[in-house]
């Protein structure tokens, strides 16, 4: 029995047990339908809570129904069969509140929850808004400042501040929950008019609407479901809530068919795949990790340490000389006092965090560590000669990670006695804020390794997926041919803003020369002016360094805001003319064909090379690492959803174009013959 009823006294209590998180599917909204019958039809019953049992309080709609015929009792009217109800209902929440969860919570009477409860209107990140009377009910009890900030946002509010924005109406006491929840409820049973949210009014301050657009206008650029859900909102406030909610139905139905919702339920569901490595039992035994070291006190050796000194696993950093010590633990600790400032953690939480970091000049304090991750230049050699060194000093059983992003974690491995404690922990930059962790999985990479790096990431909130050894694991490799190609470009006539437009208007953060300017195009140069064996290197000659130095691609103000600069186009020109490389007018489509095609090309071949586990493992690196924008699903999806076979078609129109070691995947061949998809 997924929903049961109980008694105590004269209050029916209904409990929902659908684990893991209590997903309103269609049992559960049967029984819940069911049990606010049975609550009219029995006399005794003065008042009814509902609770869940396990983790959550309802997280929400049952997002593997989404797409297929929805069986009735359907979630909006069930909730306003709940609101009517002539006897008052009590939620009782813990866990998480989400989506449908949260909008059954709005049409009881009263809502009480434990300090831990969070509450939120995730919808948005799905592509969707709340669909069952959230957009209408929320407003009217929060307001239309708070209700956008929630709804359009989709961050949850913790049990503290819903009580302070009148979200709830009382806490509980932690543990307590199901006794004050009656308890609450009988104190409650006679009290009359019943409060229906449906009939308050939603209050919202002149302008709040433009102000927030304008606030917001960055974060919602691209996506089709925040605008939707301002404009259910304004209905909450305009007009009667029966017809607020035919505004909100309208708008539901056509984003749950719309391609970014369906892209955005694809990650969301693509995350939670990347976590389960095939073949992996359940049961594999994990590697206690009470201490990590980090070799390499850098920009991405402090931002790894960070990950583990956040959550109170002590680190010890290694570096060659003092000075290069000193300035890694100074970042560390600066970074934590800006998190401090930006309200991210307590000073407190900093100090602590701060003083879990050991700096160290010698490998001998890395022997008691249970993780040691080297984080040093990308070299093959100098990771060969690191590994050789941990090999003396790591204790048995410890885990030896590369940071490499792209190098053999093999011939790594193979200058150790013990490749099978070996692995790639690839960290993309900054390492403590970007989300993305490739594992890099070697040939002799023991389960327990895998298993435990696996463990490791979710602990420290990152989003793992495992890589096979290749060139650039899945995401550098896949970089690698969007490069290339909008290199030969800008040699064959495109500008680098044109390249970069296309890029933003794509969906990217930033455009491939964008990037290579703020990442300084100075990085691995050689330092010889004479030498421009590169449009870079010809660049760097001129002193074009990038953003550093007011010049690179493009030329930069004092604010660092950027034009398109004739001079490194005729640099550019000057370079392909050398090169006997003709110029010429090139379209959009061209740039958007042999960027994006040829990425998607090398997905496939990564994936028939068994180099990543399952597609939507590609499309989850490229949206959490690589800026790919979620409402498009990733780079496998956004190939699905365009058909592969148009894909196929525009890499066969540029395959002339596309240099003379181009091939296309043949299982990228294969599905769009067809009629397939990756996903
Ligand atoms: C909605 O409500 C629409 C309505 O407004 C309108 C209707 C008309 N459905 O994340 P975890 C699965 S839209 C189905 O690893 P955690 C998940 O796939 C919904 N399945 O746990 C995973 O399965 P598996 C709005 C779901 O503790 C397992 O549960 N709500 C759902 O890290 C464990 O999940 C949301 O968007 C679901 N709704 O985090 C909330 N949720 O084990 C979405 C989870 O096979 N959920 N699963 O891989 C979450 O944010 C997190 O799951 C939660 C728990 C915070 C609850």
């Amino acid at each position: 029995m997924i929903i049961t009823t109980e008694r105590t006294g004269d209050v029916l209590v209904v409990v929902s047990n659908n684990p893991p998180v209590n997903a309103l599917g269609h049992a559960v909204r049967l029984g819940l339908a069911k049990a606010i019958e049975e609550a009219a039809a029995d006399p005794a019953v003065k008042a009814v809570v509902i609770r869940c049992d396990g983790r959550t309080f309802f997280a929400g709609a049952d997002i593997t129904e989404f797409g297929k015929p929805m069986q009735d009792p359907q979630l909006p009217e069930m909730l306003e069969a709940l609101e009517a109800s002539g006897k008052p209902v009590v939620a009782a929440i813990h866990g998480t509140a989400l989506g449908g969860g949260l909008e059954t919570a709005l049409a009881c009477h009263y809502r009480i929850a434990v300090p831990s409860a969070k509450m939120g209107l995730p919808e948005v990140k799905l592509g969707i808004l709340p669909g069952a009377g959230g957009t209408q009910r929320l407003p009217r009890v929060v307001g239309a400042a708070a209700a956008l900030e929630m709804i359009v946002g989709g961050a949850p509010i913790g049990a503290k501040k819903a009580l302070d924005v009148g979200l709830i109406d009382r806490l509980a006491t932690e543990g307590n929950l199901a006794a004050e929840a009656i308890a609450f409820a009988q104190e409650i049973a006679d009290v009359r008019p019943l409060p229906r949210t449906s009939e308050k009014t939603a209050v919202a301050e002149p302008g709040v609407f433009e102000a927030f657009r304008a606030a917001n206008a960055r974060k919602m650029k691209g996506f089709e479901a925040p605008e939707a859900c301002i404009t259910a909102i304004k209905a909450a406030v305009e007009l009667p809530f029966a017809e607020g909610l035919e505004v909100e139905r309208g708008l539901i139905k056509t984003l749950v068919a719309s391609d970014q919702s369906k892209a955005q339920r694809h990650i969301f569901f693509a995350e939670r795949a990347a976590a389960k490595v095939d073949g992996l039992p359940a049961d594999t035994p994990l590697i206690p990790v009470q201490s990590v070291g980090v070799i390499g006190a850098g920009t991405m050796g402090g931002g790894i340490a960070m990950n583990f000194l956040s959550i109170g696993i002590p680190v010890t950093i290694l570096e060659m000389k003092q000075e290069a010590l000193d300035r890694g633990v100074a970042t560390v600790a600066k970074n934590y006092a800006n998190n401090v400032k930006s309200g991210r953690m307590t000073q407190e939480q900093a100090d602590k965090a701060v003083a879990l970091l050991k700096p160290t000049l010698s490998y001998d304090d890395l022997g008691a560590a249970d993780l040691i991750i080297e984080a040093v230049f990308e070299n093959m050699d100098v990771k060969k000669e690191v590994f050789a060194k941990l090999d003396k000093v790591a204790k048995a059983g410890a885990i030896l990670a590369s940071n490499t992003s792209y190098l053999d974690v093999d011939e790594i491995a193979a200058v150790t006695s013990r490749p099978e404690y070996v692995l790639g922990m690839h960290f993309f930059s900054p390492a403590n804020v970007m989300k993305l962790l490739e594992v890099v999985r070697g040939a002799k990479t023991s389960d327990s390794v895998l298993a435990t790096a696996m463990s490791l990431a979710k602990s420290i909130k990152k989003i793992a997926v495992v890589a096979g050894v290749c060139y650039g694991f899945i995401g550098n490799r896949m970089l690698k041919p969007r490069q290339d190609q909008a290199g030969q470009l800008i040699l064959e006539g495109a500008k680098p803003s044109d390249v970069d437009r296309v890029f933003l208007d794509f969906g990217f953060p930033m455009g491939p020369f964008q990037l290579a300017d703020l990442a300084g195009l100075d990085i691995g140069w050689h330092r010889d002016p004479t030498r421009r064996e590169t449009v870079r290197e010809a660049l760097c000659a001129e002193g074009r360094l990038g953003q550093k130095s007011g010049s690179g691609f493009y030329d930069y103000d004092e604010k660092r805001q950027r034009t398109p600069s004739p001079v490194a186009e005729k640099i550019i020109a000057e370079y392909a003319a050398s090169k006997g490389i003709a110029q010429r007018v090139i379209s959009d489509d061209e740039v958007r064909e042999r960027c994006l095609y040829t990425l998607v090309n090398e997905g496939a071949k990564v994936l028939e090379e068994g180099k990543a586990q399952r597609a939507s493992d590609i499309d989850v690196v490229w949206v959490f690492g690589y800026g790919w924008p979620v409402y498009l699903g990733g780079p496998m999806k956004w190939a699905d959803q365009i058909g592969l076979k148009t894909v196929v078609d525009g890499l066969k129109r540029q395959a002339d174009r596309l240099g003379p070691d181009f091939t296309i995947s043949p299982l990228l061949a294969a599905k769009a013959e067809k009629g397939e998809t990756f996903n």
